[in-house]
């Protein structure tokens, strides 16, 4: 019985010590000590020898199950450890690597340049307001000295809503808001969305425009002037000139287109002026009587400016785009080349 024993015992002990996982290991655990297993048999054995000879088999059988358990423990553990040191090596995070850079957004070219044009009025004095977008005829028009059936109204291809109401067509009927409800001085920046049946490369049936408004005594077109001297110089740069061209625009009197020397050439001529070394910028003059009347002011006592620019053409001055389309497609490879610090 001891060689038997002995043979299943070295047998049994190399075997578990060369157990690759856990799995091998348990099949080993059945071979040897299940209910079918080899040294269970050499157990149930024990009743066909002598009695006399079963309490020293036993024993042995017993001290050979002994250490069978305590290789299979002691392998157990030691796989394990090896199983969790693989799984560390395997998870193993470097904490000095770099991280995943999030991509960040930017504010739209658009929205930079209104900015930076309301903090320069502003900075002026100027209070920045809001107006409707879907506006009575009256205030896009008629308190505008634009009558009904006036030839000036094709200046403006407009979307009507009915005849009494349609989408404004620029900024200015903010002007006959705020004099109808304040009393001057009057210092005013309204800016938003405005709508004309446009579409092409340089003219879009959305775009956003800002208007200011000054009413006040003592007011003359040399103010006007100043203040947008002082805005060309800090939208586009230090060298910046400007000039005005005599121009109509029924709501004011007179009337004038201005120009700002070429920020691509400084004035020299080149392919965004056409050559000119001038580019035009924004509609102005000197508030007509006839709206001052309609808004309830009295223009004996007060008169003022008036001016309206196109932020999406500044802004395509501003930084040489050629198509106002790439404003409104919101193309992320466009809208990168705006951010800050890349
Ligand atoms: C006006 O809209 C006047 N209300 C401006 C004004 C205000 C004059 C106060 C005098 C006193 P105009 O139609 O020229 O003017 O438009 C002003 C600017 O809007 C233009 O210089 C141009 O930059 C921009 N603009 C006009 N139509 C479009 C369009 N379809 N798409 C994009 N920008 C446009």
């Amino acid at each position: 019985m001891r060689e038997k024993v002995d043979v299943l015992l070295k047998e049994a002990l190399i075997k578990i010590s060369g157990a690759a996982d856990s799995v091998g290991l348990n099949d080993l655990r059945v071979k040897y000590l299940g209910r079918n297993g080899e040294l269970t048999a050499l157990l149930k054995g024990l009743k066909d020898i002598p009695p006399q000879d079963r309490p020293a088999a036993g024993k042995i059988i017993n001290e050979a199950r002994e250490a069978i358990e305590e290789a299979l423990k002691h392998k157990e553990e030691q796989l394990k450890a090896q199983e969790k040191q693989r799984r560390i090596e395997a998870e193993r995070v470097d904490i000095t690597m770099p991280g995943k850079r999030q991509a960040l957004g930017t504010l739209h070219p658009l929205n930079i340049v209104k900015n930076e044009i309301v903090d320069i009025f502003t900075s002026f004095g100027f209070e920045l307001c809001d107006g409707p977008e879907i506006e009575f005829d009256y205030y896009n028009f008629q308190a505008l000295n634009i009558p009904k059936d006036h030839p000036a109204r094709d200046m403006q291809d407009t979307f009507y809503i009915n005849d009494n109401i349609l989408l404004r067509t620029h900024t200015s009927p903010t002007q006959a808001h705020v004099m109808e409800s304040r009393k001057p001085p009057i210092r005013i920046l309204s800016h938003g969305k405005v709508y004309r049946s446009d579409d092409d490369a340089t003219h879009s049936p959305m775009f956003h425009q800002i208007e200011g408004l000054v009413i006040d005594t003592d007011i003359s077109l040399c103010d006007l002037k100043g203040i947008l001297d002082e805005f060309a110089r800090g939208i586009f740069n230090e060298n910046t000139k400007t000039r005005f061209r005599p121009s109509y625009f029924p709501f004011t009197e007179p009337s004038v287109e201005v120009d700002v020397t070429c920020s691509m050439c400084g004035g020299e001529g080149c392919r965004l002026c056409k050559g000119t070394g001038w580019i035009e910028v924004l509609g102005a003059g000197m508030v007509n009587h006839r709206v001052l009347l309609n808004c309830g002011i009295d223009p004996e006592k007060y008169g003022g400016f008036a001016f309206g620019l196109g932020i999406e053409r500044i802004t395509m001055i501003k930084y040489g785009i050629p198509d106002m389309r790439l404003l409104f497609e919101n193309e992320v490879r466009f809208l990168s080349q705006f951010r800050k610090g890349r």
